[in-house]
């Protein structure tokens, strides 16, 4: 089992999306526990005001700091200390799928959620990391702090229904996916040049397992190394496969 609070002033955002699916599952039958705690409650004035102006001037707010020192000793009186605190922010080191396995391994995490022009800076007093998921603007940490849950919590025993899926997860093994088909065999399709069937891969309909594991490393090799060739610096490839990305680059010769 493990333990996540999420700390956001906006704890619908958080709630709605953790009711569906795979982690609305998990969170029902007990694999996972997650709290989200509304910043609002953690405030002791009466219109439970959760920010204030810049020290120093400057256009926007920053978040007061005491109601989310409260926030945590409530977190760490009900959960125990020492918390791993994580806050999610623009400044923060990039999230990875190394980083998503490394946390589930801990019991426990706090998501602290920024608005605004960010938190006061003596909050990092009590944070453990600060990650950002990527390089873009987003308007607060609440998706972000969804984005690490969500990556994490499928690390956890019994989260997802079939481990193997978790452990062989392409991205996992640094490749991309290869293509996946379902019925029907073939399918009408529109487009510019008018009207086509689209046919599933013979290979796939061939009943040859050997061959079908061949195809999908080929084109999990082939679409990587068309769209994201930086990922097989770090890829952990067999022998077969170190041979197929071989003619795959000897193919590509001069097309690029
Ligand atoms: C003008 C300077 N901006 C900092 C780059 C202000 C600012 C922009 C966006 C302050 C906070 C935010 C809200 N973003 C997050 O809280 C956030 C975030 C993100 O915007 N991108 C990627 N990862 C993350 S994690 C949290």
């Amino acid at each position: 089992m493990m333990t996540f609070d999420i700390v956001t002033i906006f704890p619908a955002m958080i709630e709605q999306p953790l009711a569906a699916g795979i982690l609305g599952r998990a969170i029902e039958r007990g694999t996972l526990d997650v709290k989200v705690r509304d910043l609002r409650d953690f405030t002791t004035d009466r219109h439970r005001v959760v920010d204030d102006v810049p020290y120093g001037g400057g256009p926007g707010m920053v978040l007061k700091p005491d109601p989310i020192f409260r926030a945590l000793d409530a977190i760490g009186a009900e959960r125990g200390t020492p918390l791993t605190v994580i806050m999610t922010s623009p400044q923060g080191r990039r999230f990875t799928q190394a980083e998503a396995e490394r946390l589930s391994g801990l019991p426990h995490i706090v998501l602290l959620c920024g608005r605004y022009e960010g938190f006061d800076e003596r909050v990092r007093e009590r944070v453990t990391e600060e990650l950002s998921i990527g390089d873009y603007v987003l308007t607060g940490g609440e998706l972000a702090a969804l984005v690490v849950l969500d990556a994490v919590a499928r690390f956890v025993p019994g989260v997802v229904g079939d481990e193997q899926s978790v452990a062989q997860d392409s991205f996992s093994r640094g490749l991309l996916d290869h293509p996946h088909y379902t019925r029907p065999a073939t399918i009408r399709s529109a487009s510019l040049s008018g009207e086509r069937d689209l046919a599933v891969p013979d290979v796939l309909m061939s009943g040859n397992h050997a061959e079908i594991r061949r195809w999908r490393k080929r084109e999990a090799l082939s679409r990587t190394l068309e769209r994201r060739p930086d990922l097989l610096d770090d890829a952990s490839l067999d022998d077969e496969e170190t041979q197929i990305l071989r003619e795959l680059k000897g193919a590509r010769h001069g097309r690029d």
